[in-house]
């Protein structure tokens, strides 16, 4: 297993919309391995494939908390099939994002259909953290930060300083 590097914004490369994974196969179980050993190692409890330039729809997911069991999801092609009424709001964080967070409002629970690790359809219903971080996720698919869900000022404080992060990290 090898750890991938994390792609930072602001890149392109974050706004591209993913496209349908074609075939699940041994080479695509062994991207989400990567993705998984990426994820823990960041540590992070999501990770979309284009977080490490990787344009198809699948991610990685472990909500469980600091000594539980590992509760590792693979999740391929998901589409939403109900969203609640009620919404939740939480502080998110991004890997693509390092060290900035913001209350992100968004349903409190979901229902996604997807295919697992083994190619097999599956269905989901998700609540609490497992519903934001699912949310977010799959926004990642579609070329959305968590930024874009907040006021344009926040948003554009937040970028400004990753810019200026990228430009001393590169001097
Ligand atoms: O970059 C990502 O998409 C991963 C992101 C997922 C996420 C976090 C919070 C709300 C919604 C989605 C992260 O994992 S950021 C890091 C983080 O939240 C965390 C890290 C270590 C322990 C617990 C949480
Ligand atoms: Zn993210």
């Amino acid at each position: 297993m090898a750890l991938l590097p994390i792609i930072t914004a602001p890149d392109p490369v974050l706004s591209q919309i993913s496209k349908p994974v074609a075939r699940v196969d041994d080479a695509l179980r062994r991207v989400l391995d990567d993705m998984l050993e990426t994820m823990y190692a960041a540590p992070g409890i999501g990770l979309a494939a284009i977080q490490v330039g990787i344009a198809q729809r699948m991610l990685v997911i472990d909500v469980a908390r600091e000594g539980e069991d590992k509760q590792p999801l693979f999740i391929i092609n998901p589409e939403f099939t109900w969203i609640s009424d009620d919404d939740n709001a939480y502080e998110e964080g991004c890997l693509s994002l390092p060290e900035h967070y913001a209350e992100v409002v968004r349903p409190a629970e979901v229902k996604i259909r997807y295919l697992d690790y083994h190619g097999a359809e599956r269905e989901l219903h998700a609540s609490g953290l497992l519903a934001t971080c699912l949310q977010h996720e799959m926004d990642h698919l579609d070329g959305v930060l968590f930024v874009d869900h907040i006021s344009a000022l926040k948003r554009n404080m937040i970028l400004r300083k990753l810019v200026k992060t990228k430009r001393l990290k590169a001097s």
